[in-house]
């Protein structure tokens, strides 16, 4: 049985990072499926091919369910979105491993609602560089791998 991986990217909140996204979701591919492989489709932009109120009522019942099913979830949180921030949220409450993956090189400063929710464990932000992706995900996914 493989591992499930929710990964959240920015898509309404804005795609400067998508090419990012896709280095992170192909390396995710390497320890398991990536339920959410569109966030990083770089065909996706930001305005979305359906905006009707139905099409985002069945993103929003999908990606939720696909979030219960998942066993992990790696999130990019440099790119402000209000969909990861929710997503997020309602992780905590399902008490999965969590990582939230950070770039201090954007000068940005990370919402204290995501930052302090960092429990040191199963809910854990980690500040990289760009260059650090296959590293950073590499010690996290060994470190599950010995709990
Ligand atoms: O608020 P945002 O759009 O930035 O939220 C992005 C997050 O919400 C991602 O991590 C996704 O998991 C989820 N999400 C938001 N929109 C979609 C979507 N299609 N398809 C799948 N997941 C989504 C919307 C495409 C569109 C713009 C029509």
């Amino acid at each position: 049985v493989t591992m499930k991986i929710y990964f959240c990217g920015s898509i309404r909140g804005g795609r400067d990072d998508v090419m990012l996204y896709r280095k992170i979701v192909e390396k995710l591919q390497s320890y398991g499926t990536v339920l959410t492989e569109h966030v990083s489709s770089t065909e996706l932009s930001h305005r979305g091919e359906d905006a009707s109120a139905a099409g985002d009522r069945f993103i929003h019942d999908r990606d939720v369910n696909w979030l219960r099913q998942s066993d992990v979830v790696v999130a990019e949180v440099t790119q402000p979105s209000l969909g990861v921030g929710y997503e997020l949220g309602r992780v905590v409450d399902m008490k999965k491993k969590t990582l939230c993956l950070f770039r201090p090189s954007s000068a940005r400063v990370l919402s204290a609602m995501i930052r302090g929710a960092d429990d040191g464990e199963r809910f854990v932000v980690r500040d990289y560089g760009e260059d650090e992706v296959d590293e950073v995900l590499e010690e996290f996914f060994n470190a599950l791998k010995r709990t």
